[in-house]
């Protein structure tokens, strides 16, 4: 893992910029490196690693043989393996901006510097072409107007949200073309805030009209809708988000986008304890105004068994009656109507009550029927229908039996299952639904626009005690994204090198192939075998689990467990699987009973869903295909439309240049000031932080076709080239502009450069430009 470079240069020692005012080092710190001592004893400085796995710095005071002698900064000496140091860097390059800087690239000196910068509240850091963000658990002074003000006009470059985000702009509007901020990292590592500073940045770019408003406004609708607490992340995002903010051809907002992948419905009614539901639900139990909480015969959270179970109703310093209000707020800048908004609030309130319906047996066969309480009669009353069609619609199922249609009478745990998947139905369907009405208000006009920045935040990768369906559609999820930015930073990138025919040496870097065929291949991959599985009448979990083994085992990212369970390894680590509840989530079956009941009801919300759950059934058939012919809805099962959702996601992203932010979570407490070593290098292994700079380093970044750069910077040479190839306008404006032959490369096609070169050139052309324009207004003011 060591590599050095050959010395430093003065730019390098020089360039060690750092973004906040002063620095000063906090006495309470751990001393990882110190700097007097060692420009004064000019001993080296190496890091050790104690038997926690922690790194500590010591100076090495001699070797001899294979062994060396340590000095500790508290005076202790230890002799260790002169094999088992690893060089540190000088106090002069504490804290770079950019990793690309250290001139020793090695895990621990990464961590230490990622520390050094977090406990100064920087906690932005490039990576090369890569922005690492450490999730500071409290509030920076990093995002200010006069923050966005100094990134705008360029008076700060340290690395920063503002600054990927301004970079993108900029691509976008030189290069024509889409721009890509993708963010990633695990559950809880700071995506989705991540997310919002972006967009907070374009905002300030303003776009007229207040579009610009209304974007930053569906944040805290869909993270009401959207997200909700796990044991993770207080503020879990249970959904995947895109969204595709356009520009005019004058660079301003005109318009947005957002699609949405794959809610994770079953917390609706179901989750671990000490978990919560999605935040709406205990925003509106804890702040609907008194009509409406009469209206909808609101209760407390806690009066709520689907609520009830977690026994978790609040979060720590978040208020959820003052969250309702901000959604309220937010519901009406996206123009959603005060009608609207009451049935979106009655759905919700359904959705509550349907959970707190009960059944009672009614004959010797076990067959149960909802008993008539203030349940059954709330939800029959807010979503409109007649309480005894709802009781049949929950207790019985019509069947075609040949050309009979048989009435079936439901045991409990059968009616359960039909309630809870009519609730998770009504709640997926109404969060679709806003996402559509939000799409609506937010649609750029008729007029074709320019261009876009696409921002992706999906849920993070997850990894619990136990894990079922929706951690294994999270992290398939999450593969493709890392298979994603491996191809963009790895395969791509070096991949150019060769086909153009410059000197490389080749670096590798951990490809997530494997694990994704895991899923992907066919007959054979996890998907095709869950689908299956998923359209065998008999097909149980158990069978779904022992089909796994039986085919799966000899592949090296697939491990059997005892009895339901499996084990993936993932690029961020194994995990184990239950496939308990996987067939049935995957059928995701909503019975046409209940479609029925919504599309007769007389409110006008489930009426909406009902026909699109009645257009969704129509489409080919990969469901369970029912012995006795059951009228059930048929459809795409849901692993299999979300890996097409996943494949159209990656198509559009291939289409734009990315900008890739890695955030990094230092702790799984949720707390500030608290940085755990061994979890953050996990997640800077898994990610390929080291390599990514490793690339960089040696690499060429910027590149540029042969006949592009001879377009845009010809007209700056100061002898006539008309006549020649774009080869060799490319080679004169490199020699006029003395750019350093190592700074370059000339391929078959491309130039290849160094970072920060083509900077100057960009400069020089902006400044020739607007001397042209000041001379050319003059000029026309002259002729006035
Ligand atoms: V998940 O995959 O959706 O479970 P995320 O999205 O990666 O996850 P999120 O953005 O929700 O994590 O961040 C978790 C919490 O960290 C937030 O609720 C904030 O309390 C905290 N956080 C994250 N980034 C910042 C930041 N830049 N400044 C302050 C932050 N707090
Ligand atoms: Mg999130």
């Amino acid at each position: 893992l060591i590599e050095e470079r050959p010395s430093l240069s003065d730019h390098d020692l020089y360039s060690v910029s750092s973004p906040l005012p002063s620095i000063t080092p906090s006495p309470s710190e751990h001393r990882w490196s110190d700097t007097t001592s060692y420009t004064a004893k000019k001993k080296l400085q190496s890091w050790f690693q104690l038997s926690n796995g922690n790194w500590e710095l010591g100076t090495v005071e001699s070797t001899s043989g294979t062994e060396s002698v340590i000095s500790l900064p508290d005076g202790k000496v230890l002799k260790l393996k002169a094999e088992s140091l690893v060089s540190a860097n000088p106090g002069i390059l504490d804290g770079v901006d950019d990793l690309m800087q250290l001139s020793y690239l090695n895990e621990p000196s990464v961590l230490y510097n990622l520390q050094y910068r977090y406990n100064r509240d920087m906690i932005y850091t490039k990576a090369g072409p890569v922005l690492v963000a450490i999730n500071p658990f409290k509030k920076v002074p990093l995002y200010e107007n006069d923050y966005i003000e100094a990134y705008k006009c360029k008076a700060m470059e340290s690395p920063h949200v503002y600054a990927i985000t301004d970079t993108a702009i900029r691509e976008m509007i030189r290069d024509e073309v889409n721009q890509s901020i993708i963010i990633s990292g695990e559950s809880g590592a700071g995506k989705t805030e991540t997310a919002k500073i972006a967009m907070q940045y374009l905002a300030a770019l303003g776009g007229g009209s207040g579009i610009e408003y209304e974007i930053l406004k569906t944040n805290p609708i869909l993270e009401a809708f959207g997200n909700a607490k796990t044991l993770r992340n207080d503020n879990s995002s249970r959904f995947g988000k895109l969204i595709e903010i356009h520009f005019s051809e004058t660079g301003k907002i005109s318009g947005a986008n957002i699609q949405t992948f794959l809610l994770e419905k079953s917390r609706v009614v179901q989750c671990n304890e000490g978990e919560r539901s999605y935040h709406i639900f205990y925003q509106l139990c804890a702040g609907a105004p008194t009509p409406l909480r009469e209206k909808l015969n609101l209760k407390s959270a806690d009066q709520y068994k689907y609520l009830r179970q977690s026994t978790c109703y609040s979060i720590t310093g978040l208020n959820d009656a003052e969250q309702f209000g901000i959604v309220l707020e937010a519901l009406d800048v996206v123009h959603i109507s005060k009608e609207d908004q009451e049935s979106v609030f009655a759905m919700l309130a359904a959705v509550l009550w349907l959970g707190n319906i009960s059944f009672t047996v009614i004959d010797n066969e076990n067959h149960v029927e909802a008993v008539e309480d203030e349940g059954l009669l709330n939800v029959a009353k807010l979503i409109g229908c007649v309480v005894g069609d709802l009781n049949r619609a929950l207790s019985t199922r019509k069947m075609k039996v040949g050309n009979d249609n048989i009435i079936q009478k439901l045991t409990l745990s059968q009616a359960i299952d039909t309630r809870d998947a009519l609730a998770k139905s009504i709640y997926a369907c109404l969060f679709d639904w806003l996402v559509e009405q939000i799409n609506k208000s937010l649609a750029v006009g008729k007029r074709r626009t320019g261009r876009s920045i696409s921002i992706l935040d999906i849920y993070g990768f997850e990894s619990f005690d136990r894990n079922s369906f929706e951690q294994f559609c999270i992290n398939y999820a999450n593969e493709r994204l890392q298979q994603h930015f491996n191809r963009h930073l790895f395969k791509l990138e070096q991949e150019e090198y060769i086909q153009d025919g410059i000197d490389w040496a080749k670096v590798e870097f951990d490809d997530n192939q494997d694990c994704l065929s895991l899923f992907e291949k066919k007959p054979l991959g996890l998907l095709s075998l869950l689908d299956e599985e998923s359209t065998f009448p008999n097909g149980t979990d158990l069978t779904f689990a022992n089909k796994l083994k039986q085919h799966l085992n000899l592949n090296s990212c697939f491990r059997g467990e005892r009895e339901k369970a499996f084990s993936v390894s993932h690029y961020a680590g194994e995990v184990t699987y239950d496939t308990t509840g996987f067939l049935e989530k995957n059928r995701d079956l909503l019975h046409l009973d209940s479609i029925q009941l919504l599309s007769s009801c007389s409110c006008h919300l489930p009426q909406i869903f009902a026909s699109h759950m009645l257009i969704q059934s129509e489409k080919p058939v990969v469901g369970p295909l029912h012995k006795s012919g059951g009228a059930d809805s048929q459809k795409l099962s849901v692993a299999t439309k979300f890996k097409g959702q996943l494949f159209q996601l990656m198509q559009r992203l291939e289409s734009t240049t990315p900008h890739f932010i890695r955030c990094i979570k230092p702790n799984n407490l949720q707390s500030p000031g608290l940085y755990e070593q061994g979890l953050v290098l996990q997640q800077l292994r898994c990610c390929g932080v080291l390599e990514v700079v490793r690339i960089s380093r040696s690499g060429f970044p910027t590149r540029m076709s042969h006949q592009k750069f001879a377009r845009r910077y010809g007209f700056l040479l100061l002898e006539n080239v008309a006549s020649q190839d774009p080869l060799s306008v490319s080679v004169a404006i490199l020699h006029q502009f003395n750019i350093l032959p190592e700074m370059y490369q000339v391929g078959y096609t491309k130039l290849f450069f160094r970072t920060g070169q083509i900077g100057v050139l960009e400069d020089t052309r902006n400044h020739t430009l607007h001397g042209i324009l000041r001379v050319q207004s003059c000029f026309r003011g002259h002729h006035a």
